[in-house]
């Protein structure tokens, strides 16, 4: 099995500093070493071009940097589906989350219908309508299932590239007002903290693969680390109290790499600036190689 890294150095949809050096600090914590170990072959074809924020204007204050966005989307999702084609596991590292609305959609072209399990404290289904902030990585899921403003919907050139009823979204604790509106009417499956904390996320994700993979659907994971709790992941850029455990969130990820349905992966939102001695990038290592099947025994 061949993986293709890719690394995609993106702060502009989280309009902070710091997640940019995320890939950077993922691969310096290891993750090609490790997935060689892991019995794979490793390709790493670098970093796809993102501006510097510094260098472009903000734009409309809803819907932040929206330009560049959608250009390095566009870039990514052609690069995803050429790793597809060559039959390479895409490995698409962070970046904040607006990187799976290229990564995703250069997915979707290839495997349709496509699941996907969104590992988030946030559900990411604002609209520039409905974002508290103007923060395109909080509307990349929403855009995906066709929803907002027609430039991210329209990314690849056709919409939408996720059936509302193929999104899972697991850890969720932080929902906006507007996104909880909208997660209701679209009916998409959100097993939030207290769903875990009174079923046991076994119990959860059973669900989440089944949803997400039913009818043996090919399936796309997309990790945020800000699922986990802060004290096991310190560097990100929008920490929420009360997230996954270190065990509950292997588990997670081992449960998805038991399916053998998964097909693509992005890791997002390692804040290297915030991080301490890059712990959260370690974590996220560890993280991607138990979903890539790496077992205790
Ligand atoms: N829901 C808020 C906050 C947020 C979403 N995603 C992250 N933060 N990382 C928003 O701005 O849309
Ligand atoms: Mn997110
Ligand atoms: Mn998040």
């Amino acid at each position: 099995m061949r993986i293709r890294v890719i690394g995609v150095p993106m702060d502009l949809g989280a309009d902070r500093r710091g997640v940019d050096i995320g890939p950077s600090a993922i691969r310096y914590a290891g993750l090609s070493e490790h997935l060689r170990r892991l019995g794979y072959t490793v390709n790493d074809i670098g970093n796809v071009h993102v501006p510097q924020p510094e260098s472009r204007p903000v734009g409309n204050t809803q819907l932040k940097y929206l330009e560049p966005i959608v250009q390095v989307s566009e870039e990514l999702a052609q690069l995803v589906t050429e790793a597809l084609q060559a039959n390479e596991f895409p490995l698409i590292l962070g970046g904040d989350h607006s990187i799976a609305l290229g990564s995703i959609s250069g997915v979707a072209r290839v495997h349709q219908p496509l699941g996907v399990i969104w590992v988030d404290a946030h559900t990411d289904f604002n609209t520039g309508e409905t974002t508290p902030s103007g923060n395109i990585h909080g509307m990349i899921l929403a855009a995906l299932a066709g929803l907002g403003d027609g430039r991210l919907v329209e990314v690849g050139g056709w919409s939408p590239k996720l059936n509302t009823s193929d999104i899972v979204i697991v850890g969720a604790r932080d929902i906006d007002p507007g996104e909880q509106n909208l997660l209701r009417n679209n009916h998409i499956h959100v097993f939030t903290m207290s769903d875990i904390d009174e079923r046991g996320i076994s119990e959860i994700m059973h669900q989440a693969v089944a949803i997400a993979g039913r009818d043996n659907h090919p399936v796309h994971l997309s990790l945020d680390l800000d699922a986990l709790d802060p004290r096991e992941a310190p560097g990100v850029g929008t920490a929420v109290r009360g997230g996954l455990s270190y065990r509950e969130a292997h588990l997670v990820m081992e449960m998805v790499a038991s399916t053998h349905q998964l097909v693509s992966m992005d890791v997002v939102e390692v804040n290297a600036i915030l991080d301490r001695e890059n712990a959260t990038a370690r974590l996220a290592v560890e993280l991607v190689l138990s979903a890539l099947g790496k077992k205790i025994l």
